[in-house]
């Protein structure tokens, strides 16, 4: 006996008889077959693994999703030994996805426990040694239980999304290692759910909420995991070896109590597969965007950060002279908001009594601020504390413990191990109701970088033993959402991802940048080189390129700030170019940390061309090796033009030559424009034979790419990264061409054009202006301290066919 549901893509099917259930894509060649949903779980008998005996299907539902697409769902009931386990499937008519979730509701007298649940098995082992099976289930179907996925193992990349915001993310060729920690008990707490490094064996692999695999050869790629991580924490388990294909997915339920009556249901998991290489990824996590409600502004932030050139050491003078020289350089260097990060407060920890350096208080800053009309900013730890902050003195009931009552270990924070705070507990809820309410109501700051978020989902006894380790930490994410104002932007920080979706504005997706390329720290910096999450401008970039997709689907990406400062920095300029390329092409906040008043005017250009943010992200292309030579592209379109951003990054230390295939990249043919924007020169060529560039050591080559026809065409600039976007109308006639320049801020704009006749006048705002032409048809026109006008050039068209 089956149940079947099928698209003309995918087919879904129930074995009742093996109690099994199969997803298969025939036209890739993906399938797998997997076990029901079990759970680990104990009562007064004892531990046991809870299966779903006979399954009684219920009628197929047409449920019309405006956020998803529509779904038919169904669902699965079974009674194993006194508990009702009810599942929930989503069959997509028209997408290549199944979504599931499970619920257990307590029929017995007594309290269960529940450690954790296999949602997905496509092993043919049944089960852990030694625990005790209560349900029945046919150990042919475990037999049956099997992964197929096209490609040799050499060809397959696998995606890792990381745990939080400062985790390793990144794809990873089958068969090696995934970078981890070294500092065991410094950084594993922080960057590792449950502290679990990566697996050390070879070809196995854990991942985070999700993972995705992809055959670089056939494009064939499937991604599956969570949707959402409100109920509980979840993580995905691969073996890629030569022999042996296995994925599996599991609930963590963190011992949570279910008292007779209750119920738990878990959050959906979903498997979805397709053929269009990486950006499988792309679409599971949009369908996570749309399930969790994401919180999308049309704008990314801009601004100034305190953090990355003062520290801790800030005072009230500090943020009142830059606030003042980022409202003279307004014009130039247009802002948002001005963000005081660590320092203003009396201990990490007391958030609402200010330090001593900012004797007027945080409110009088905070009008300051306002009155030159940004948007204030402020930084807070809320779910973090030090040993001898007041908060942990005068609460020791507010800290999260082990079983043996210690604090449990929130890894070395600010050169210590620091206190982490029970989300379950009442007593602690109403001061963070307070702290949240003191910074945007009585202080008056509307953008809150809250920060050391994965304190409040670490593992540990909590007061409330009735509710998940993830669902303490959603609520007190929630509870922070309603307190401050609807119009209140929160970015969140050191946060495990999947929580955050629907909460946040914007959101830290990688390790902390720094003044240097790798991590260091005193006498130890030789031993920590490749520290993969330490703050350094290499881990911050490699996590900007890895998680690009997450950009406005779950929320506006935070690459972290850039610095462009000479002084009080290790960067080379070519380092700082590549964090200004993977920043902009991150389409995300734009966020500048260096002391203002120190910046050379070369330099403050260079951080301008970043604003503002450029629309849509930047797609890694599946080609050579994505982990040190990454390569991106970014589609740009108006309504006149259409171009590409292609940018090799080279995050290696020796030299290294790219070998671009345009035409498969860009599908064009004939000939292109090509415009080395860090060099701001002009390179032809024709398709055909690929382009071939080589790039120094934390270099990076950016091309803006165009079809070359007989028409006019821009070509690039010094003014915005787009390459493009400062055109804001383009008429061509016969023999002139209009075009209307917004550069949105003043500065001195130097534009290539390409203009196959001869260009007889040039005007800008009515005001003859000189150009110089170059080789192939290129002209080189340079308009001085401009902001917005009409550029007005006659030329003599050399043919008619415009
Ligand atoms: C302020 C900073 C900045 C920065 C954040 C975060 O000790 N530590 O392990 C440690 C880790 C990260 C960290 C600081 C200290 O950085 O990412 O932008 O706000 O806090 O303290």
């Amino acid at each position: 006996m089956s149940i079947r549901q099928t698209n003309n893509r995918i087919a879904f099917e129930h074995d009742l008889s093996r109690l099994n259930w199969s997803y298969q894509h025939p036209d890739l060649g993906v399938s797998l077959v997997s076990r029901y949903t079990s759970l680990h779980m104990q009562d007064e008998r004892g531990r046991f693994e809870l299966i779903p005996d006979q399954l009684s299907f219920g009628e197929m539902v047409d449920h019309h999703q405006p956020l998803l697409s529509d779904l038919r769902t169904l669902t699965g009931t079974s009674y194993p030994s006194g508990y009702k386990l009810e599942f929930e499937w989503g069959f997509s008519p028209e997408h290549s996805y199944v979504i599931w979730r499970w619920s257990i509701q307590n029929l017995r007298q007594t309290t269960a426990i529940l450690h954790d649940a296999t949602m997905l098995r496509c092993s043919p082992e049944a089960t852990h040694p030694g625990v005790t099976q209560i349900g029945s289930i046919d150990s042919n179907g475990i037999g049956d239980c099997a992964f197929s996925f096209p490609g040799r193992e050499n060809a397959l990349l696998l995606f890792i999304p990381g745990w939080q915001s400062w985790s390793f993310s990144g794809w990873i060729r089958a068969g090696e290692p995934c970078p981890s920690s070294k500092l065991r008990p410094f950084i594993h707490p922080m960057v590792y759910d449950r502290s679990l490094r990566p697996p050390k064996s070879s070809g196995h692999y854990r991942s985070e909420m999700f993972s995705a695999i992809v055959d670089r050869e056939s494009r064939t790629g499937i991604c599956f995991g969570f949707l959402s991580q409100r109920e509980a924490f979840g993580s995905c388990r691969l073996i890629i070896k030569k022999d042996r294909r296995e994925i599996s997915i599991h609930t963590d339920l963190d011992d949570v109590q279910l008292a007779p009556g209750e119920s738990f249901t878990s959050d959906w998991a979903c498997v979805l597969t397709d053929g269009s290489g990486l950006e499988v990824v792309d679409e599971f996590v949009t369908l996570a965007g749309a399930v969790n409600k994401a919180r999308i502004p049309s704008q990314a932030p801009m601004g100034w950060c305190s953090w990355y050139d003062y520290g801790q050491a800030i005072s009230e003078n500090i943020i009142e002279s830059n606030l003042l020289a980022a409202s003279n350089m307004r014009s130039q260097i247009p802002m948002d908001f001005i963000q005081i990060d660590d320092g203003f407060q009396s201990a990490i920890g007391d958030w609402t009594t200010e330090g001593q350096n900012f004797p007027s208080g945080m409110k009088a800053i905070a009008d300051k601020i306002n009155a030159q009309t940004f948007r204030a900013g402020i930084w807070l730890a809320p779910f973090i504390a030090l040993r001898d902050s007041r908060v942990v003195q005068d609460h020791p009931g507010w800290v999260l413990r082990d079983r043996s009552g210690s604090p449990v270990n929130t890894g070395l924070v600010w050169n210590q191990f620091g206190r982490a705070l029970d989300l379950s507990h009442p007593g602690f809820l109403a001061s963070l109701r307070e702290v949240i309410s003191t910074a945007t109501t009585a202080w008056g700051f509307d953008y809150l970088k809250l920060d050391f978020l994965y304190a409040g989902a670490l593992a540990g006894e909590r007061f409330n033993k009735q509710i998940t380790r993830a669902q303490a930490f959603r609520r007190g994410l929630e509870l922070i959402r309603e307190t401050a104002a609807e119009n209140t932007t929160l970015v969140g920080c050191g946060c495990p991802l999947g929580p955050g979706i629907g909460i946040f504005e914007s959101m830290r997706i990688g390790p902390d940048i720094r003044p240097g390329w790798k991590p260091s720290f005193s006498l130890l910096t030789p031993i920590l080189q490749n520290e993969p999450t330490m703050p350094a401008a290499i881990n911050a970039i490699r996590n900007t390129i890895a998680r690009a997709h997450l950009h406005r689907n779950w929320w506006i990406n935070d690459p972290d700030c850039v610095l462009v400062r000479e002084a009080n920095s290790q960067l080379s300029l070519q380092e700082i170019q590549t964090s200004l390329t993977a920043v902009g092409l991150s389409g995300g906040s734009v966020v500048l940390s260096d002391a203002l008043d120190s910046l050379s005017p070369e330099r403050l250009e260079l951080f301008a061309m970043l604003t503002p943010a450029l629309l849509g992200h930047m797609q890694l292309l599946p080609l050579g090796d994505v982990q040190v030579h990454p390569i991106v592209v970014l589609e740009q379109q108006s309504r006149f033009d259409h171009w590409w951003l292609l940018a090799c990054f080279n995050l290696g230390d020796r030299p290294h030559e790219f070998n671009l295939p345009l035409q498969e990249i860009l599908s064009l043919i004939g000939r292109v424009h090509i415009f080395d924007v860090w060099n701001q020169r002009y390179i032809e060529e024709k398709i055909g034979q690929p382009l071939v560039t080589r790039v120094g050591g934390h270099h990076t080559a950016l091309f803006a790419i165009r079809q070359k026809t007989n028409h006019p065409s821009w070509i690039g600039d010094n003014v915005h990264l787009s390459q493009g976007k400062v055109v804001q109308e383009w008429q061509v006639d016969e023999d002139r061409i209009y075009c209307e320049i917004n550069a949105k801020r003043t500065c001195n704009m130097r534009a290539h054009l390409y203009i196959k006749g001869e260009v007889s006048s040039a005007h800008f705002n009515g005001s003859s202006i000189s150009m110089k032409s170059e080789q192939n048809g290129i002209v080189v026109l340079e308009l001085d301290s401009i902001e917005a006008g009409l550029l007005e050039l006659h030329h003599s068209s050399v043919d008619n066919d415009y």
